[in-house]
C-alpha cells in the first residue's frame, strides 16, 4: 500500500512541508476547491495543484472529490450537461496522470456529525454523532444548527432540495447512480482513472433523505451497476464501521480480492449506542474497529493502492479544520504503517503462530 495524506490546498494550515515530516507518507490526496459544483475542473487548475505537490516531493495520488451535482443524484433533465462536465474533469485528471478519483453519492449532505468538538476523557476533542440529537435539529430555518454545514445552503435552497428528495425513493437514487456510472465509468477507463465511491457517512438515512451506500450488499450492487475495474470503491472503515452489522475484514477481502478497492480510508469509531458513536484514535483498543484485522485483510491480498489515515482528534491544543488537523492524523499514519510493517515482516519470515508453536513446542 502507499501511505497518503489529505491536503486541502495552499490555504491548508497543515502545509505540505509539515506533512513531509510524517514518516512514510509519499502520496497526497487533494482537490480543486474553488470550481462551482457541476462545472468542469480546468486542466490548468489541476496542473497547478499537481505541480505544487510534485515540487514538494510527493505525488498527487487521489482526487477527493469531484462533487456530484444534485441534479445528477435527483435524475433531473439537466443532469446530462453536468455528467458531460464530470467526464471532462475526469479526462483532465487522466491527462495529467492522476490515477484515482474518490466521490460520493450522498444527497445534500456529505459526512454529518452532531458535535464537532466532543470531549474525550483525555481532554482531546473529536467528532461525534447521535441520531437522537440529529432528530432535534430543525432544518426549516436552514442548516444553522447542523455542525459543519452552517453556510452550505441558503434556507430556501435547502427547502427546495429537501422537497425534491421527498419525491425520490431509494430505488430511484440507485437508478440515478446507475445512469451516472454507465456514462462516466467508460470515460474514466479510457482516461486510465479508477473511481472509488465513498460510503455514506453515517451509513443510514438522515433527515428523511435516502442514503444507499451503507453495507456489503450495497457495495456489491454498486460494482454490479457497471462491472468494470474502473468502477470501484473507497473503502472507509469509519463510515461503514459505525454500523455494527458491517463485517469490515470480510468486506475488504471480498472486494479487495476482486480488485475493486481503489482507495482505503482507515479510521476508527467507538459505537456507544444505537446510531450513536464518536470518532476515536486510530488504534484498535480505542474504538470498535479492529484495525489489525482491517490491515491483515488488506495485506492478505497484497493491497497496493493508496491508503490514508482519516479524521483525527484535536490534540495538544491544535485548532483547525474539524477532523483534519495534523497531529492525530500523523499518529494514525504511523500506527497504520506499524501494523503493515509487522504484517510484512511476519509474512516474509513465514511467521505464523502455529509454526512458532511447533518450533518452540509451547502453547504460549
Ligand atoms: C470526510 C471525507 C468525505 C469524503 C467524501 C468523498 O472526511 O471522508 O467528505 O471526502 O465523502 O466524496
Amino acid at each position: 500500500m502507499q501511505m497518503t495524506f489529505r491536503w486541502y490546498g495552499t490555504n491548508d494550515p497543515v502545509t505540505l512541508a509539515k506533512i513531509k515530516q510524517i514518516p512514510g507518507v509519499s502520496g497526497i490526496v487533494s482537490a480543486v476547491y474553488d470550481v462551482p459544483v457541476g462545472e468542469v475542473w480546468p486542466v490548468e487548475r489541476l496542473r497547478r495543484l499537481k505541480n505544487e505537490i510534485d515540487d514538494n516531493g510527493f505525488t498527487l495520488r487521489v482526487v477527493e472529490s469531484i462533487p456530484v451535482h444534485e441534479d445528477i443524484k435527483l435524475g433531473r433533465s439537466t443532469r446530462d450537461r453536468f455528467i458531460d462536465n464530470y467526464c471532462q474533469s475526469i479526462q483532465n485528471m487522466g491527462g495529467l496522470g492522476i490515477p484515482v478519483l474518490c466521490y460520493n453519492f450522498m444527497p445534500v449532505f456529505d459526512w454529518t456529525r452532531t458535535d464537532l468538538a466532543f470531549q474525550l476523557a483525555d481532554g482531546s476533542l473529536t467528532l461525534s454523532y447521535d441520531h437522537e440529537s440529529l432528530a432535534r435539529i430543525d432544518l426549516s430555518k436552514g442548516t444553522g444548527e447542523l455542525p459543519g454545514w452552517a453556510t452550505a445552503y441558503s434556507p430556501s435552497e435547502l427547502q427546495s432540495l429537501l422537497a425534491a428528495y421527498r419525491e425520490i425513493s431509494e430505488e430511484q437514487l440507485w437508478d440515478n447512480l446507475g445512469y451516472f456510472l454507465e456514462r462516466v465509468v467508460p470515460v474514466a477507463a479510457a482516461a486510465n482513472v479508477v473511481m472509488g465511491i465513498h460510503p455514506d457517512d453515517p451509513p443510514w438515512p438522515i433527515f428523511g433523505l435516502p442514503r444507499i451506500i451503507t453495507n456489503e450488499a450495497a457495495l456489491q450492487r454498486v460494482l454490479n451497476l457497471v462491472d468494470h475495474h474502473a468502477n470501484g470503491l473507497t473503502f472507509c472503515t469509519g463510515s461503514l464501521g459505525a454500523d455494527p452489522v458491517n463485517d469490515l475484514p470480510r468486506m475488504i477481502r471480498r472486494f479487495g480480492k476482486a480488485g475493486r478497492i481503489h482507495f482505503a480510508h482507515c479510521r476508527n469509531v467507538k459505537i456507544t449506542g444505537n446510531k450513536k458513536f464518536h470518532e476515536s484514535p486510530h488504534p484498535s483498543a480505542d474504538g470498535s474497529v479492529d484495525m489489525f484485522e482491517v490491515m491483515k485483510a488488506y495485506h492478505e491480498f497484497g493491497f497496493r493502492g493508496p491508503m490514508r489515515p482519516d479524521h483525527g482528534r484535536m490534540i495538544w491544543g491544535e485548532t483547525g479544520r474539524p477532523g483534519y488537523g495534523l497531529y492525530d492524523r500523523a499518529l494514525g499514519a504511523v500506527y497504520l504503517q506499524g501494523l503493515w510493517e509487522a504484517l510484512e515482516k511476519m509474512n516474509n519470515q513465514n511467521f505464523t503462530l502455529t509454526n512458532y508453536r511447533d518450533e518452540h513446542g509451547t502453547q504460549n
